[in-house]
C-alpha cells in the first residue's frame, strides 16, 4: 500500500519555527513498524507552516496514497479537520487514520461523519498501526485489531485496548528516517532530530496526559538500540538530538549508563536536548551532571512545574519536586539549576502558572524565580486536555473559561483561578517573559553565531510582536501591545486556507469533546 504520515504545523510561542523545527517521533517510529513492501512517506508540515495547502497538495499528487495517516495533539484538532478535509476533496477513496494524543483521549471527538475519519487508534500506535494496514491490505474485517475504533458503515466500533509495549529488543523496530519527503529540520540552525530510550512514567502530575494514555508504567529500549538509533540520525545529518522519553530521569543509573555509551561510541559532539525531574539530578548531583555534560548535553528542560508548596500540591508534582533531608522535605529546583550550571548545561525551566487558586503575587513569584535562575523560561497555564485530573478538578470548579480547543496551546491561559481572569494570568507571563529570552540570545550567539546573526532580527521581531516603538518607549500601555499579540496569535493559528467541514454549517457546529 501507498501511505502518507502527517503531523500538524500548529506550532506554540515557545518553540517559535524561525529557530525551531523538530520531527515528530511518532511518525518515523510507525513507519519503521510497518511491513517492508508498503511504500510510505511521512512529512511533518511544521517544516512547511507558511505553504501548508501547497505541500498537502503536492504530497497527495507525489504518493497518491491508499492511506493517509494523521498524528494530532489537542490544540491541533481544527488544523488536522481541515487537512482531513483538503485530503478528501482531493482524493475522495483515501483511507483516513487518525493517532496521537488526542484521537487516543478524546476519540469520541472524531467520530463525526462529517469528519471522513475511518479509523482511531488509541495509545501506542507502531504494532496497532501494522496490523491495521495488515488487515486493510487482506481485505479482512478490522474486528481482530487491538487498540482501534473504526467506522463499519453507520457504526462506530470500539475495539478492545492494546496491551503497553515492553520495547525488548526487536518488539518495537527502529524508526524509519528514511520515509521522510520534506527537508528543514532545524534547532538553531544544527540539523535537529529526536530519539526514544523509554516511555511511560510512574507518576502521576495532575497536568498530564500520560497516566490516561498509558497507565503509570516505565519501559526501556537496550541501550545498544538507543545507541544505534543516535547513530543513525547522526548517520543522515542530526548535529542536535531531543530525547522524547516522557521521564528519562526515572532510572538515573540507566541514564547514566546511557550518557557513557554516547561518550563511548564518540557520539557526543552532538548537542542533546533532554527532559527531566528536578529530585533525581539533585540527588545524583554533580555526578550525573557531569557524566551529562560530557556526553554533549546542552539543554535540559526541567519540569520544575511551581516554586510554591501549594501549588505543588495541586499538580501532584510535589514528590517529583522534592526531598527529604535532615528530616524535612525541600524544594529541589534551585538546587538543580545550580548543579546543572556549575556543568555548563542551560536549563528551560517549565513552570505552570493560572493554577486555581493563584493569586497576583503567588505568579508574580513563580515568574520572579524564573527570571533570577532560569536560562529560557518554558512558563504554562495549566490546560484542561482530555482525560486528565486536572480537566477534571478545572471543571468541578466551574474555571475553564475558554472552550476554543485550537487556544489549548500552553501559553493561551484557558482557565481562570478563584481570583484571577485569564486576560490578567496570561498578559503577566507574556510581559515578564520577553525579557527572559531576550537575555539568554547572548549565550545562544556563543554557540550558533552564523544562525543568530542571520536571524536574530526575526527571533526578536517573533517575541516581541504586538509591540511598537510607541509601546517600547512607553507612549502606549503594554495592555494594547498585548492585545495586539493576541489578535496576531489568533490569526497565526489558521494554517491553511481551507475550511473546517464542522464549522460549514451551524447544525454541523464542532462536539468539542472533553472526555476520554
Ligand atoms: C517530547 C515532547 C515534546 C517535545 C516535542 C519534540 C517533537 N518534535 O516531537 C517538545 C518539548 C518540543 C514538546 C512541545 C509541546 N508539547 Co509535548 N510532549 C512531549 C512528550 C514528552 C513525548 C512525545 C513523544 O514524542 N513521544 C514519543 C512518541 C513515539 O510517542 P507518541 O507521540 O505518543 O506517539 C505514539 C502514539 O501516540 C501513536 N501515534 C502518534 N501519532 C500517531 C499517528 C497515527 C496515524 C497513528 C496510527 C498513531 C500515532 O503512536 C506513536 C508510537 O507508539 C509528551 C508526553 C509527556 N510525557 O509529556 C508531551 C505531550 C505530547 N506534549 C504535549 C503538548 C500539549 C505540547 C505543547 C503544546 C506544549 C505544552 N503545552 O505542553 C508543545 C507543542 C509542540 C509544537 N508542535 O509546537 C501534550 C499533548 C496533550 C494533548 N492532549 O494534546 C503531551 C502529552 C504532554 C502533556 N501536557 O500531557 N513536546
Ligand atoms: S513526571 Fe512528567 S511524564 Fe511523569 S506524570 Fe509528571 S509531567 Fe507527566
Amino acid at each position: 500500500m501507498r501511505i502518507l504520515l502527517l503531523s500538524m504545523p500548529d506550532s506554540f510561542e515557545h518553540m517559535p519555527t524561525i529557530a525551531i523545527r523538530m520531527p515528530n517521533g511518532a511518525l518515523a517510529s510507525l513507519a519503521g513498524n510497518l511491513d517492508a513492501h508498503h511504500q510510505v512517506a511521512v512529512a511533518d508540515l511544521i517544516l512547511v507552516q507558511s505553504s501548508v495547502k501547497r505541500t498537502v497538495e503536492a504530497l497527495m499528487e507525489r504518493v497518491r496514497p491508499d492511506l493517509v495517516g494523521l498524528s494530532v495533539m489537542t490544540f491541533q484538532r481544527p488544523t488536522a479537520r481541515r487537512v482531513i478535509s483538503l485530503i478528501r476533496a482531493l482524493h475522495p477513496a483515501v483511507r483516513i487514520v487518525v493517532g496521537g494524543y488526542d484521537p487516543s483521549l478524546a476519540p469520541e471527538a472524531w467520530i463525526h461523519p462529517g469528519l471522513g475519519v475511518d479509523v482511531i487508534v488509541r495509545g501506542e500506535g507502531d504494532l496497532t498501526f501494522r496490523e491495521l494496514v495488515r488487515a486493510i491490505e487482506e481485505g479482512g474485517s478490522l474486528s481482530r485489531v487491538a487498540g482501534i475504533w473504526y467506522r463499519d458503515g453507520g457504526t462506530v466500533r470500539c475495539n478492545p485496548a492494546r496491551a503497553i509495549a515492553h520495547l525488548s529488543r526487536d518488539e518495537i523496530r527502529p524508526p524509519n528516517r528514511a520515509a521522510r519527503a520534506l527537508g528543514g529540520y532545524t534547532m538553531l540552525g544544527r540539523e535537529v532530530d529526536v530519539v526514544e530510550t523509554s516511555r511511560g512514567c510512574t507518576f502521576d502530575c495532575s497536568f498530564c496526559s500520560i497516566i490516561e494514555m498509558r497507565g503509570r508504567n516505565f519501559h526501556r529500549f537496550p541501550i545498544s538500540r538507543v545507541i544505534e538509533d543516535i547513530a543513525d540520525a547522526h548517520q543522515r545529518g542530526a548535529r542536535a538530538i531531543f530525547f522524547v522519553d516522557d521521564n528519562i530521569t526515572l532510572d538515573v543509573p540507566r541514564f547514566k549508563e546511557i550518557c557513557q555509551a554516547i561518550i563511548n561510541a564518540k557520539l557526543n559532539a552532538i548537542d542533546y536536548f533532554v527532559q527531566g525531574m528536578t529530585a533525581p539530578i539533585a540527588t545524583h548531583g554533580d555526578e550525573l551532571a557531569g557524566l551529562m555534560r560530557r556526553a554533549g548535553f546542552r539543554y535540559v528542560f526541567l519540569g520544575i512545574e511551581n516554586v510554591l508548596d501549594d501549588d505543588l500540591v495541586f499538580l501532584k508534582a510535589r514528590a517529583k519536586n522534592s526531598r527529604f533531608r535532615s528530616g524535612a522535605r525541600s524544594n529541589t529546583a534551585l538546587e538543580t539549576i545550580n548543579i546543572l550550571h556549575r556543568h555548563g548545561m542551560f536549563v528551560v525551566g517549565g513552570l505552570i502558572v493560572g493554577n486555581p487558586d493563584d493569586t497576583r503575587e503567588s505568579i508574580a513569584a513563580n515568574l520572579e524565580f524564573a527570571r533570577r535562575y532560569v536560562d529560557w523560561p518554558y512558563i504554562q497555564h495549566p490546560t484542561p486536555y482530555p482525560g486528565t485530573p486536572m480537566t477534571r478538578e478545572f471543571e468541578e470548579r466551574g474555571l475553564i473559561a475558554n472552550r476554543r480547543i485550537e487556544e489549548y496551546d500552553g501559553t493561551t491561559a484557558v482557565t481562570r483561578s478563584a481570583q484571577l481572569d485569564v486576560d490578567e494570568i496570561e498578559f503577566m507571563r507574556w510581559k515578564a517573559e520577553r525579557w527572559m529570552k531576550v537575555r539568554h540570545m547572548p549565550a545562544v550567539l556563543g554557540h550558533h553565531p552564523q544562525f543568530v546573526l542571520a536571524n536574530a532580527h526575526r527571533m526578536l521581531a517573533h517575541t516581541f510582536r504586538g509591540s511598537t516603538w510607541r509601546s517600547a518607549v512607553g507612549l502606549e500601555s503594554e495592555k494594547a501591545a498585548f492585545d495586539r499579540y493576541c489578535a496576531i496569535r489568533r490569526t497565526e493559528r489558521t494554517y491553511l486556507d481551507w475550511p473546517d467541514p464542522l464549522h460549514t454549517s451551524p447544525a454541523n457546529a464542532p462536539v468539542e469533546s472533553m472526555t476520554a
